[in-house]
């Protein structure tokens, strides 16, 4: 079934005059819908969620639906107090009521409502900019504080587990065509030794979660720079999207997540490595922005563990782009050969950044 047939199976008013692909993610497939009545416009967003990440799409669904509903709520009652008009995406139903509507094929697909006169940004451009990122995290993780983990399902098993990333790159070095591409590489070659020396790092936010001095909670689970909308009007951050990855976790994924996307000026896709470092005006507006709303729920041991989370949260996806390159590009889409390796090397080069800005980062913790 086409993406403009399953566009005209959710409750939208008017008629679709429009779908353009916007193919902004590495998992999902993205499209904006136009649709038109006599007298005004609608447009949402579509997407098709891939069955090969997300296995269980309903549960994906009642993630969405929980975590939206609470926050909504949340947003409503504390509008008269707030700096600003808070945004976040609306699940729209489909024809039947339910959350999604399935194809022929056995696709599922979903409808959510537009974040109004806002803008994503591939790169941070200022250190307002980090402000704004880290107040929109902040807000977000905050309004959903207190919604108990166990109402949400665990819809990615495995998702920033760093020892288990550890092992399925074990399991990939192991076969024939991982052996291919590392015989074919002198910088795979290069990365299999950087991975080497920091396997005593996976294992540090497990270790504190099970030993108790950190807990589950409800996180967005994708929070980089790209999720995060800026209102084109006042600069400020209006909303955090791409909301299929909350889930139960540890608010550290979240933090360590927008911190490596954020604070690396080059971006994710950079292919010029001098330019990719840890900008710590950068960290030092991110944190300022999140804490300004985070403290309110953050335990002491919470926010010990915060520098960590950026190093390992940097260093484990450079592992999952590298593992995946050398499994044959089966999980991240690519738009070139050797895409993966690429974005492997960019994180990397960004964790080392890290690691020699320890004291810097650690002192703008510290100090807001
Ligand atoms: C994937 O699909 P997208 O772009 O929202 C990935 C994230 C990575 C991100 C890196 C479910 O997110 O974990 O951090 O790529 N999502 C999933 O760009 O694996
Ligand atoms: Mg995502």
């Amino acid at each position: 079934m086409s993406a403009e047939e399953v566009a005209a199976r959710f409750q939208v008013p008017g008629r679709l005059v429009a779908l353009q692909n916007i193919n902004t993610g590495n998992v999902n497939d993205t499209y904006r819908v136009i649709s038109r009545t006599t007298f005004s416009e609608e447009q949402f967003i579509l997407q098709r969620i891939n069955q090969r990440v997300f296995k269980e799409p309903e549960k994906v669904m009642a993630n969405m639906k929980r975590v939206t509903d609470h926050a909504h709520r949340r947003i409503e009652s504390e509008a008269d107090q707030a700096d600003r008009i808070w945004q976040l995406p609306r699940v729209i139903p489909a024809e039947d009521g339910r959350d999604f509507a399935i194809d022929q094929d056995g696709e599922y697909w979903r409808a959510l409502s537009m974040i109004a006169s806002a803008t994503s940004h591939d790169r941070i451009n200022s250190v307002d900019h980090a402000v704004e990122a880290g107040v929109v995290l902040g807000h977000f993780q905050r309004l959903i504080s207190d919604l108990p983990p166990e109402e949400l399902c665990d819809t990615l098993p495995g998702f920033h587990i760093t020892p288990l990333y550890l092992s399925q790159y074990d399991e990939v070095m192991n076969g024939t065509g991982a052996r291919a591409r590392l015989d074919a590489s002198v910088e795979a070659r290069r990365l299999t030794r950087f991975v080497e020396e920091r396997r005593d790092l996976c294992a540090l936010l497990e270790s504190a979660r099970e030993n108790g001095e950190i807990s589950l909670r409800p996180i967005h689970g994708d929070p980089k720079i790209t999720n995060i909308m800026i209102d084109n009007y006042t600069g400020k951050g209006t909303s955090i999207v791409d909301l299929d990855t909350v889930k139960p976790g540890l608010v550290h994924y979240d933090f360590g997540d927008s911190a490596r996307s954020s604070c690396n000026p080059a971006g994710e896709e950079a292919t010029d490595l001098s330019q990719v470092f840890m900008d710590t005006d950068l960290f030092g507006g991110l944190v300022k922005g999140y804490l300004s709303q985070a403290k309110s729920f953050l335990t002491e041991a919470d926010h010990h563990y915060l520098y960590d989370s950026v190093r390992l949260i940097t260093f484990e996806l450079g592992l999952r782009f590298f593992t995946d390159y050398l499994a044959g590009d089966v999980y991240f889409k690519v738009r070139y050969d050797a895409q993966n390796l690429n974005r492997a090397r960019v994180q990397f080069k960004l964790c080392e950044s890290i690691e020699a800005r320890e004291a810097p980062m650690r002192r703008a913790l510290l100090s807001c």
